[in-house]
């Protein structure tokens, strides 16, 4: 499955899902299903390297194909018939190459993945999650013509009590000659038209801003959507192609200390969720993303933070079709001014927030932009860094609120710079200390350091626990400390109206790198889900269950 919806009726769309041909950088060939993750073989469970899939695929009519990676860990290089198509870093953002006038017949498709570590990867590093290897997100395979729609953008807005939308179309032309078309977009009862006169191998946005009378909003207990549906015609009205999305009308302001949701105030009852799963890696099917849903509502949770990248885009379809508020983020944890002066760390930041936003934009469930979870904003090199991803962030999207977690307490040289504050704080966990006492010195620090009247975010509390390890004396990694801790987290964050939010690290255990601190992890997973990796829950699941409908609904 590609989306949770059709997004063309006209064009030729097809997933190249199924088994691949796999060879290791050392010769041996294996057969590996895409989407999917080499450690699931028995023999890959822990290679770290490089490797090529082939996938062959027959073309029936001369025509220009365009393949679309939703996600391949971490690096890809990809070949039609050994002709490089496109290269593209980042396990966590999709990438797309054109291949034209491609004459009918089979060819074959080339991907070399790597997984590997050193300066190449600044943001896939050894870390507190694993870097899988291969193909982990669905591949798309697409005949298209001359012209096309290359992406469809919608920002809905309010004016007197009316629901509006600005909606912009890319149209590219990729043939020799120039081409004028007509671009139709429908939403219900509206249809709007414009006009793409095109020079040869040119691109052209078209942009509305279009009243939509009759439709209803999108929030967490209505999440209303609606099919947004482009097509290019020709003067005598033959279609050319058509992109259609799924969008919601709903506008995210904040007020004092409140984010709000078409004017009302809203408080996050949310989980941090890796994207990992017992033996599948990061490749998790739809049934997975579904449970992982089902569980996260099943204990009142109406928000999720995608630590710490951005998510697969069936995930974010499933939040905007149940109303589950997203933080998303850019691709980035822990790193200290060392690794952020890595000398690809700000290039590859800057693709993907470009990406991010670029694919995820019309995504209604996403309320917040975050970048950069405990990075180093405790320097003024850091402070840079932090400035020109939010900056970037704001110039591609005015319509959501900014915000980064920080963990540099008491340091943290940044925190004038985003809509929102966000801090991460493992009281009663790493630090034997009160939690309430801790809190409080906490929000006195943020309102002191530039946070002052901004709505905050607790973006991670939480304690580990090893499934099934019960202990009546209540011990450190016992599901009763675990349930506990939480216990005592979630009743000091529900009296603290300056909060708008806070999120659990985290919903299910996740493995990590054998590498530097992080292979200290018992059983090189990090323990601190509520459910184990098979979505087992523990003793704190039924805790959170209990206190999550009692958080401020406000
Ligand atoms: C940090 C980090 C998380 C996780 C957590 C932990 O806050 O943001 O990714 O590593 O600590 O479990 O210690």
């Amino acid at each position: 499955m590609i989306r949770l919806f059709d997004q063309h009726k006209i064009r030729r769309q097809k997933e190249l899902d199924g088994i691949w041909k796999f060879v290791k950088e050392d010769g041996s060939e294996y057969d590996l299903p895409v989407p999917g993750c080499w450690e699931q073989h028995p023999e890959l469970l822990t290679y770290r390297g490089k490797g090529t899939f082939y996938k062959k695929v027959y073309v029936r009519e001369k025509t220009n194909i365009r393949l679309e990676f939703k996600g391949v860990s971490h690096t890809a290089d990809v070949y039609f018939d050994d002709a490089f198509v496109v290269h593209h870093y980042n396990a966590f953002t999709g990438f797309c190459g054109i291949v034209k006038n491609v004459e009918a017949g089979e060819h074959v498709i080339k991907v070399e993945v790597d997984n590997t570590f050193g300066e190449h990867s600044a943001l896939h590093t050894p870390n507190d999650y694993y870097t899988y290897g291969g193909m982990i997100r669905p591949v798309v395979f697409e005949e298209i013509g001359d012209v096309y729609i290359q992406n469809v953008h919608f920002k809905p807005y309010k004016q007197v009590e009316k629901w509006f939308a600005e909606i912009t179309v890319t149209v590219e032309n990729l043939g020799e000659e120039a081409k004028n078309v007509e671009v139709e977009v429908s939403l219900e009862d509206v249809t709007f038209v414009g006009q793409a006169d095109m020079e040869a191998n040119s691109s052209k946005i078209i942009s509305w801003n279009q009243e939509f009378p009759n439709v209803k909003e999108w929030n967490s207990e209505t999440p209303n959507l609606y099919y947004l549906k482009s097509c290019l015609k020709t003067e005598n009205g033959k279609i050319l192609d058509d992109y259609i999305e799924r969008i919601g009308f709903r506008e995210v302001s904040l007020k004092g200390y409140r984010l709000l949701l078409n004017g009302k105030p809203v408080f996050l009852k949310g989980f941090n969720r890796h994207e990992d799963y017992g033996t599948l890696g990061s490749a998790l099917p739809l049934q997975v993303m579904v449970q992982d849903m089902d569980m996260m509502q099943e204990v009142g949770s109406n928000a999720v933070r995608t630590c710490h990248y951005p998510n697969d885009e069936r995930f974010l379809d499933l939040c905007d079709e149940r109303g589950m508020l997203v933080w998303e983020e850019n691709h980035a944890r822990g790193f200290g001014l060392e690794r952020m002066q890595n000398p690809n760390f700000e290039k590859q930041c800057e693709d993907c927030i470009a990406e991010m936003i670029a694919q995820h934009y019309n995504h209604p469930a996403i309320v917040i932009w975050g970048i950069l979870n405990e990075c180093a904003s405790e320097t003024p090199e850091g402070r840079e860094m932090y400035q020109k991803q939010y900056e970037q962030i704001k110039a591609l999207d005015t319509s959501r609120p900014t915000t980064s977690a920080t963990c540099r307490h008491f340091s943290d040289i940044c925190l004038d710079l985003p809509d929102i504050v966000s801090f991460n704080m493992y009281s009663g966990w790493y630090q034997d200390v009160s939690v309430k006492e801790r809190h409080e010195k906490e929000m006195d620090w943020i309102a002191s350091a530039g946070g002052e009247g901004k709505p905050v975010i607790v973006s991670e509390f939480g304690a580990a626990a090893i499934y099934g390890y019960r202990d009546r004396g209540r011990c450190k990694w016992s599901e009763e400390r675990q349930a506990d801790l939480i216990r005592e987290n979630l009743e000091v964050y529900r009296e603290d109206p300056r909060l708008t939010g806070v999120f659990i690290w985290q919903f299910a255990d996740c493995k990590v790198t054998e590498e530097e601190w992080f292979a200290t992890r018992a059983r090189c997973h990090n323990n601190k889900g509520v459910v184990d990796e098979y979505r087992r829950p523990k003793e704190a699941y039924d805790v959170v269950k209990e206190l999550f409908p009692t958080l401020m609904g406000v």
